[in-house]
């Protein structure tokens, strides 16, 4: 049962984040709303949420993700890949301080939270353009010391392993077709999404509710017997930074 979020909200410079989307400039008095809403689910989840202001030295620190992986047992604080993003993490660090022991990524390992998609007590780590090899291999050595399994997935088409494939519980996961057919999720049903759909396969299970992107009516009739409730959040604004649901937030 997940009890705590942590949310960093977009700062003024958001558009100056990083991004290949081609979706155009995002509105930030949009983001701010649709960030609003993201907290009110959060809440309506049964969250405590963490709210921290934005900082205007980083951009794409709304994306709070990235900083950190949180477990039962340990938190690892990453050293995010992008030149732009690191120091994100410090922030985070406070904050998690107070719940957890932590361990941090060192250079020169990279790691993206975003790369890091856990199915129970596995993870599957994905060497991106943000995690390299050197940094998945410290998380899985953190992690094994603490008890859990990892392996590695290599990702091409998109930013992070997360942006194509994500766990929504019942050995269900959603995925683009880059991810479909890896021999590491052979024993997992799937809900395949579109190359042009792909924003609808970052979806975000938590406690009895499963937060899904807005305006895609094949996942949710896909979705329309799931055991949890599921929600339509629209993110379009984060989604032209290359951000979707997950990404928005540290749960724990
Ligand atoms: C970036 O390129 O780093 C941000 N604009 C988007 C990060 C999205 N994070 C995530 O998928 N975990």
């Amino acid at each position: 049962m997940l009890t705590q979020a942590i949310v960093r909200k977009p700062g003024k410079n958001f558009s100056d984040g990083l991004t290949d989307a081609n979706l155009g400039m995002p509105d930030f008095k949009i983001a701010l709303k649709q960030h609003a809403q993201y907290i009110e689910a959060l809440l309506q989840c049964g969250l405590k949420v963490t709210v921290l202001e934005a900082d205007d030295k980083y951009p794409d620190g709304c994306f709070v993700e990235d900083t950190a992986i949180i477990t039962e047992k340990v938190a690892i604080l990453t050293n995010p890949g992008a030149a732009s993003r690191k120091g994100e993490e410090q922030a985070i660090k406070e904050v998690l301080n107070s719940y957890k022991t932590l361990v941090s990524i060192r250079p020169p390992g990279t790691l993206d939270g975003g790369d890091v998609l856990r199915i129970e007590d596995h993870f599957y780590i994905g060497i991106s353009q943000r995690t390299n090899q050197e940094g998945a291999n410290q998380l899985s050595t953190i992690l094994g010391i603490y008890g859990y399994t990892s392996s590695h997935i290599p990702v091409q088409n998109v930013l992070h392993l997360k942006t194509g494939i994500t766990y929504i519980q019942n050995n269900t996961v959603v995925t683009i077709a880059e991810f479909k057919d890896h021999p590491a999720f052979a024993d997992f049903h799937k809900i395949e999404i579109t190359d042009e759909s792909s924003h609808a396969a970052n979806c975000l299970p938590i406690n009895d509710k499963l937060l899904i992107a807005k305006g895609y009516p094949d996942l949710k009739n896909q979705l329309s017997n799931w055991h949890l409730e599921v929600l339509e959040m629209d993110m379009s604004e984060f989604g032209k930074m290359d951000g979707g649901l997950t990404c928005l937030s540290l749960l724990f």
